[in-house]
């Protein structure tokens, strides 16, 4: 298994990429949507949290796709700095809306998905991370509720109060003047038959491209959040969207912390599952205390999940993809995100140091 750090648009300099190495990365996953463009209530120096019901930020440019150029460019920036760039993580939601509420663009946004696959297996990028949703991550609270009093994010109950309204999807604004007015509720198996048609006409172009999609689950993995039904809230789900389009290019961005949250099943065995099929395209690792609606994320060591034991998995099955600190509490001193990343980073370094060990090192006999 190798270790990466996920980076914000905006953290995509020298100074990251060198924090990155310091901290014991070989490799960088980029966030490359600006989740936080012309949003006040989102600050940067954390993970894009909003509030319960406000948007990240508004949505990238429609006409403007990631071109070939800037991506080889965004490569060679990261190798420079002596790391490998394993993947990119979302879409933006002003390149596929559509495909997501099935609207009028649906066909122009399906040939943007297919472009910016294209480009990718052109630039050397291998995975795709996305998360199909209409309401995205929602519905969270910032509480200083983490160990010693870290602020950190939870949920304190369900998130359907306010439903999604117009011009807005996935948690962005994609459409500053949309008519007033709210989304109507979309039937979980109509979702469902997007998200087949989705991968129908993608996942082909993706193993033309050699690039991996990876889908992340439901964030917080809720049945519905803003009256939208979701679809992969418990673990069994993910084996659904992989038997959809069977194929090495339809995978999973396994979220160890998100499928803790999970109401069912346990996300030991879920990592065991998924890694054993080798459709674990990468790994987000957090832990987390309680379950939706009732729960809030903490520091590695200090939550409901056992890491030594989720690392020991992942090893028995010889994963040899990409592992990042999925998110941190907020760390009280002058970078908490920093310190966050760097504790998690420490944690995960010294579980794989002893895995090794332990394969070396002879038992003692007595
Ligand atoms: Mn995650």
């Amino acid at each position: 298994m190798k270790v990466g750090l996920g980076l914000y648009r905006h953290m995509l300099t020298r100074e990251y990429y060198d924090f990155a190495r310091q901290a014991g990365c070989t490799h960088i996953v980029v966030h490359y949507v600006d989740y936080f463009n012309q949003a006040g209530s989102n600050p940067r120096n954390n993970q894009p949290t909003g509030a319960k019901y406000e948007p990240w930020g508004v949505a990238g440019d429609p006409p403007k796709l990631w071109t070939a150029a800037e991506l080889k460019q965004l490569r060679q920036q990261i190798e420079a700095a002596g790391l490998t760039l394993a993947a990119l993580e979302n879409l933006d939601p002003g390149h596929w809306h559509d495909i997501l509420l099935d609207g009028p663009r649906r066909p122009q946004h399906i040939e943007n998905v297919k472009t910016i696959i294209r480009r990718m297996g052109e630039a050397g990028i291998p995975v795709l991370g996305y998360y199909f949703s209409l309401a995205g991550v929602c519905g969270r609270v910032t509480t200083p509720s983490g160990r010693g009093g870290a602020l950190t994010l939870g949920m304190d109950g369900p998130a359907d109060e306010v439903p999604v309204p117009n011009g807005m999807v996935w948690n962005m604004v994609y459409d500053k003047s949309a008519p007033p007015g709210a989304l109507p509720a979309v039937p979980r198996e109509e979702l469902w038959r997007r998200l087949q048609r989705f991968l129908e006409d993608v996942v082909p172009v993706a193993e033309q491209s050699g690039v991996r999609l990876a889908a992340h689950p439901d964030d917080p993995p809720m049945p519905t959040m803003r009256g939208q039904a979701r679809l992969i809230f418990q673990p069994h789900m993910y084996q659904r969207l992989l038997d959809l389009v069977p194929s090495r290019c339809n995978a999973l961005e396994l979220c160890v912390g998100t499928i803790a949250e999970m109401t069912e099943g346990d996300v030991h065995e879920a990592v065991d599952r998924y890694c054993k099929q080798g459709k674990i395209a990468y790994l987000h690792l957090r832990n987390v205390a309680g379950k939706v609606p009732h729960y809030r994320e903490t520091f590695i060591d200090d939550g409901d999940v056992d890491m030594v034991r989720i690392l020991s998995t992942l090893e028995r099955n010889h994963f040899d993809g990409v592992i990042i600190p999925d998110h941190s509490p907020q760390m009280s001193c002058a970078a908490p995100w920093h310190a966050g990343m760097a504790h998690t980073l420490g944690f995960i370094l010294a579980v794989k140091a002893m895995l090794a060990a332990s394969k070396t090192t002879p038992r003692p006999t007595d």
